[in-house]
């Protein structure tokens, strides 16, 4: 049996078509069952559904055997131990630095001022502020981070960016974009070496499919 590690939403929606090009189908709807084990068309796969943020430890510790997780997932929280062999390209979005509209970033970036950051990705916006010779203050959030600029809490956020819809909706506005995120096939190293025979053609059919977007149906 090999088990798969996947988040509800978006990660789950759109690893969908790359299980299916491999002829396994997930047998129970992820919306409406309360199940967190799900069994697929293939007896000898299932699903585990787990928090986005929490898919690293399960397949780090062995608790599933292999994940599909956010490359901002695994640069927080490092993913030490893990094999990654393949960038999915599901899930995709950008890692950027928001501020109000009427906050002047650039000269206060000019000025050398010391900004506060509200963000859940210290270690990202850290290492960004910190290569660009930036001072600032770090704010952990663990969500809603848009609010914090609204509030005065933060001079700026650090947060992931797909549509722009929710900051445009929240009077903020993109300044900086740090990176380029989308989504990893991770795998726990024992079980790559000892389910070898499972886990390899999966790996095979996924980056073909990735490499052939065409082909899906
Ligand atoms: O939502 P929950 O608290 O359960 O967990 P989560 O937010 O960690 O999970 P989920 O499923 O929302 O995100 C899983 C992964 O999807 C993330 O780790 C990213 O790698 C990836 N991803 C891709 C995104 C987005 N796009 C995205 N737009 N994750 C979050 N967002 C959020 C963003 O934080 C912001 O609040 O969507 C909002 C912005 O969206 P736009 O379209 O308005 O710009
Ligand atoms: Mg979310």
């Amino acid at each position: 049996m090999i088990t798969l590690a996947l988040s509800k939403g978006r990660i789950f929606d759109e690893t969908l078509p790359l299980l299916a090009a491999a002829g396994i189908e997930v047998l129970e709807d992820q919306q409406r069952s309360r199940k967190l084990i799900l069994p697929t068309s293939h007896s000898g796969v299932r699903v585990l559904l787990v928090r986005a943020s929490d898919v690293a430890t399960y397949v780090e510790y062995g608790g599933a055997d292999l994940g599909v997780t956010g490359k901002d997932i695994l640069l927080e929280h490092g993913g030490q131990g893990l094999y990654q062999p393949l960038d999915l390209r599901i899930a995709q979005c950008r890692m950027s630095v928001a501020v109000r509209l009427d906050f002047d970033y650039a000269s206060a970036v000019r000025q050398g001022a010391r900004l506060r950051v509200a963000t859940k990705y210290t270690r990202i916006a850290r290492e960004f502020f910190a290569d660009k010779g930036m001072h600032v203050d770090l704010i952990k959030l663990y969500g809603s981070m848009e609010l914090a600029p609204l509030t005065g809490l933060a001079d700026a956020i650090v947060d992931l960016v797909s549509t722009g819809n929710t900051l445009k909706a929240n009077q903020l506005i993109e300044v900086e974009r740090i990176m380029d995120i989308s989504s990893r096939l991770v795998i726990n190293q024992a079980a790559l070496k000892l389910k070898r025979a499972a886990i390899r053609p999966l790996i095979d059919v996924f980056a073909h499919a990735i490499a052939n977007p065409a082909d899906a149906s």
